[in-house]
């Protein structure tokens, strides 16, 4: 008898190694978000923004009049570039040195157009930039961690494009997790896991985007409700491998499925992306495999969160929402007009 997943189960995730708690019978009532009116744009230039071109930052420099991707170094740097490698090693307050350096990426001089609406040009030069900064500061750390936080509810305050890079010495935690369990799954199956879930997926119900190099599921282990995991359908460890013809078709996976995010609820869709790839300064990396997490906490409509708290602190990740539920919400939402698209036009 196999597993009934219509009744509470736990899913692995192989990638990290936790588990999710998967309670679909919670969600007998049909499942219709409630549409809240559209936030309007904000405008094109706004004076009072730091990253617009040509306005002041808070750090007091100034941002020159850039007409494509800008990256500066933070102001405000959670790391500093200069500390010695000194280790505390009092067992109880254990401590070390973080050596890293933490750099800002504007997508693009309009400060109204959120990645999904820009054209797939300026998404290329962001792809490009991410790429380069992957090489330029790989070669001095061991970690090249490219993100982006996006909206109020996920603690970024300006509506501005931009993204971050932090590179440092250690690898994070999340990064260290999945370098041991790419390991161990190519140890013990010889395949490579992502490369696996890749062909496992790509006509599945978990698909959201697909097109020959890239694809886009929620995965069967996601713990956020519109979580989704970008994958590359070829082996490529790091970013700076990309040929011009993957990253075009990057550009045109990323601009689907983030317009798809906005649709769903016709909100500016928050959440946390970054890119995970093969750390640098060890010489074996053929278990790793280039892809992108996004992490979005909307659950129901564009002010209905999910609340990661109570069981999920204490234990492990809970959802009602099944994976193969939130991918075929996002397959219905438009892949190619986004909402304020309409407006604009209105
Ligand atoms: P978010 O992506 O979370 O919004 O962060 C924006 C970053 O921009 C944040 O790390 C930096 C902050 O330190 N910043 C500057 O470097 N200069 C400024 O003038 C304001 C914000
Ligand atoms: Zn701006």
């Amino acid at each position: 008898m196999s597993l009934d997943l219509t009744r509470p189960h736990r899913r692995y995730n192989p990638l990290s190694g936790g588990w999710v708690q998967v309670s679909p019978q919670r969600m007998g009532r049909p499942w219709q978000g409630e549409v809240s009116e559209p936030d309007p744009p904000p405008p094109a230039y706004d004076p009072a923004c730091y990253l617009c071109p040509g306005n002041a930052r808070v750090g007091g420099e100034t941002n020159p009049a850039y007409d494509g991707v800008y990256v500066f170094d933070n102001d405000f740097p959670a790391l500093a570039e200069d500390q010695l490698a000194e280790i505390n090693h009092d067992p109880l307050f254990r401590a070390e040195a973080s050596a890293g350096l933490c750099r800002v990426i504007c997508f693009s001089p309009d400060h109204s157009r959120s990645l999904p609406e820009l054209p797939l040009a300026s998404i290329r030069a962001v792809i490009d930039m991410w790429a380069a900064q992957t090489a330029e500061l790989g070669a001095r750390f061991g970690n090249v961690q490219i993100f982006e936080n996006k909206g109020a509810m996920m603690g970024c305050s300006n509506p501005h494009p931009h993204g971050q890079v932090w590179a440092t010495e250690h690898w994070g935690i999340e990064v260290a997790r999945e370098d041991q369990c790419l390991r161990e799954h190519r140890e013990w199956y010889e395949g490579s896991l992502l490369i696996d879930v890749a062909e496992r997926e790509a006509a599945g119900e978990r698909v959201v985007e697909v097109n020959d190099d890239w694809l886009a599921i929620v995965p069967f282990w996601a713990a956020w409700p519109f979580e989704t995991l970008l994958l590359p359908r070829f082996a490529v460890q790091r970013m700076p491998q990309l040929t011009d013809a993957q990253r075009d078709s990057l550009a045109a996976v990323l601009k689907a499925l983030t317009t798809r995010y906005d649709n769903l609820f016709e909100t500016s869709f928050p959440y946390s992306m970054g890119w995970h790839q093969a750390p640098f300064g060890m010489p074996d990396i053929d278990h790793w495999q280039l892809h992108a997490h996004f992490y979005p906490p909307l659950l129901r409509s564009a002010a209905v969160r999910k609340f990661m708290v109570g069981y999920e602190m204490l234990a492990e990740p809970q959802r009602d929402l099944t994976p193969e539920r939130a991918a075929a919400m996002l397959r219905d939402a438009c892949p190619l007009v986004h909402y304020r698209a309409r407006e604009r036009e209105a």
